[in-house]
């Protein structure tokens, strides 16, 4: 993207605009899905920051397909995300970490161009705690024609076919970060007014990096490789600083503005890790790529593997390049 100066107070609409009349080609249409998806964001974010008082903390009772239970404010950006994708016509199926099955958009929604993959709320474990935690999403490009149905070869495919992604982060305040083929930019926002406004133009992942973050309580159960890692950034001559916030998207963004590594490596008990390759590894790659960064699972590019099925777990390193690529080389035997 040229590099155009954005005055303060641009919204995110204006921003999408206004980058939308320097490629020819574009319809609008991916605008339309990026405001959808900010409208799923504020509505989540209000609920986040009034679950203390609107009952809404606490778990459903019910169990989802990754056997974790739902919480109530999981269940809610769920429905929020599906509600808001369905009926604008850019969509044609959207992959949840919280639904089994994808839902196709067809009937009387026109079954648009795009594939979501999304979760919904990452973290929601701290919710309770009144941690930050956030959304994950990213956007392909349907294989099959438009206005018919969806089909599993356009989602089952390389992260590298991705044609945008993003997180929404619930922390202190709420942003929303959209990576394309315009870059990566952050938006804030402001709930007296209910817009996001440009608040991080042009993110670009530091590098070097000076922290890690990882949960060590599986020291004696990761690979060599990850111990070697560990080991090395603990040098005190290296002046490294650890943080964890066991929120995926609080911990990522914090490296994408700081520099840093995330690692979830792999583990004798968990060989694939924990975290999901369509809707949280794949997603969080494109976006720190598209800053500069790098994020592998210990031995691929995120983004070269093509997923199995729909809920593949994957480990996952990500974050600055320069301690991404170290880690991966250490790992590369484990
Ligand atoms: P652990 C939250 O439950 C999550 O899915 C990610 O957001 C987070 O990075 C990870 O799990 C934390 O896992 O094993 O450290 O509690």
């Amino acid at each position: 993207m040229e590099d155009r100066q954005f005055d303060e107070g641009t919204t995110l609409d204006r921003f999408l605009i206004e980058t939308m009349r320097q490629y020819p080609g574009a319809t609008g249409t991916f605008v339309n899905l990026i405001q959808s998806i900010a409208l799923a964001g504020k509505m989540i974010s209000a609920r986040v920051n009034r679950a203390g008082l609107a009952g809404l903390l606490g778990e459903t009772g019910e169990v989802n397909i990754q056997g974790e239970f739902v919480q109530k404010l999981d269940r809610y950006a769920n429905e929020t995300f599906m509600r808001s994708l369905e009926h604008r016509g850019h969509t044609c199926m959207v992959v949840s970490e919280e639904e089994a099955e994808p839902m196709k958009v067809g009937g009387k929604w026109h079954s648009g161009r795009y594939v979501v993959t999304v979760d919904p709320l990452d973290g929601s474990s701290n919710i309770d705690v009144n941690a930050t935690i956030g959304t994950i999403f990213g956007v392909f490009r349907r294989k099959s024609e438009e206005g018919t149905p969806a089909e599993t070869r356009d989602v089952l495919r390389p992260g590298s076919e991705l044609l945008g992604a993003g997180y929404l982060i619930y922390g202190s305040g709420t942003m929303l970060v959209v990576a394309a083929e315009f870059g990566v930019h952050g938006f804030t926002l402001d709930p007296s007014v209910g817009e996001f406004f440009l608040s991080h133009p042009n993110i670009r992942m530091p590098s070097p990096g000076r922290i890690y973050s990882i949960n060590d309580v599986y020291w004696d159960d990761f690979g060599q490789g990850v111990r070697d890692f560990l080991t090395a950034v603990r040098e005190p001559k290296r002046k490294m600083s650890s943080r964890y916030i066991g929120s995926l998207v609080a911990d990522f963004h914090r490296n994408m503005l700081k520099g840093g590594v995330f690692l979830y490596p792999a583990t004798g008990k968990s060989p694939e890790g924990k975290l999901r390759l369509m809707y949280e590894a794949f997603p969080l790659a494109f976006i720190a790529e598209m800053a500069g960064g790098g994020a592998t699972d210990g031995k691929r590019r995120i983004l070269d593997i093509v997923p199995e099925s729909l809920h593949d777990r994957v480990p996952l390193v990500i974050g600055s390049k320069d301690l991404v690529d170290e880690a991966t080389a250490l790992m590369k035997n484990d």
